[in-house]
């Protein structure tokens, strides 16, 4: 998969040479391409920026160097990718959900397009969706400072899906909101050596060797967990999914 990046801040991107993404991009799973969007302004000042039409608070990011850079690295796929989804991250935008980490995870090519300031102007999001899959994501009901961090959340839950990735392809399978894991309930606690730490022993259950025990078990909590955390995952939750122990509990 091939990930470009335009940022004002490339140096925001490093954490993608660390950890699991590190790994993929080492191994050639991934090709991660960050571009500094002030190589494609060309005042002396590397203005990106001006004031917002109408008035009002704040900058908005000017849309030469933006259409400058995405014609460039729209211009630069190699033969065989095709078009690339372009992944522009706002807090006005659709939320970010598992169900979009799949479906992006099979896209060949992402282009990402992280914004400071009051955001982009318009008109950019306009131009591109014309000609390309233009998804306007949040990741969160909550106001960051500009559209990195995002990325990073963002590059990382698709990562972790793509083929040879993770060591055990059956580790995502239960994740917590994978569509149909668990009937849409989140993960419930884990437990390793040893045994015994500070006076917390391990649930019996979980050394009885009984896998079907284990299992209900494990359900239980995770049911228990997602009513305490997430009451609104419940009420949303197919009737069918939750058996008679649950609607007494
Ligand atoms: Cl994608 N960008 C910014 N600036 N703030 C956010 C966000 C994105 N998602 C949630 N808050």
């Amino acid at each position: 998969m091939r990930l470009d990046i335009v940022t004002i801040f490339p140096e925001y991107l490093e954490p993608l040479n660390v950890s699991l993404v590190g790994k993929a991009r080492a191994r050639g799973v991934l090709d991660v391409r960050v571009h500094d969007l002030r190589a494609w302004t060309h005042d002396k000042h590397h203005t990106v920026d001006d004031t917002p039409y109408g008035g009002g608070p704040g900058m908005v990011m000017k849309p030469e160097p933006w259409g400058e850079a995405l014609d460039e690295i729209l211009a630069g796929g190699e033969p065989g990718l095709g078009a690339p989804v372009l992944v522009v991250p706002t807090p006005s935008g659709r939320p970010f959900t598992q169900e979009l980490a799949v479906e992006l995870a099979d896209k060949p090519w992402l282009v990402f397009t992280p914004a400071r300031y009051e955001g982009i102007d318009r008109r950019v999001i306009d131009e591109y969706a014309a000609r390309l899959d233009v998804r306007e994501v949040s990741i969160g009901d909550y106001v960051l400072a500009g559209g990195e961090a995002p990325v990073l959340v963002m590059v990382e839950a698709v990562a972790r899906l793509l083929p040879g990735v993770l060591g055990n392809a059956a580790s995502h399978q239960d994740d917590s909101f994978a569509p149909g894991a668990m009937a849409d309930l989140l993960e419930g606690p884990v437990y390793t050596k040893p045994p015994e730490w500070r006076g917390h022993g391990i649930p019996e259950v979980l050394l009885s060797g009984h896998h079907g025990r284990i299992a209900r078990w494990r359900r239980d909590q995770a049911f228990a967990r997602t009513a305490a955390n997430r009451p609104d995952l419940i009420e949303r939750c197919d009737p069918e999914a939750l058996d008679k122990h649950d609607r007494a509990t």
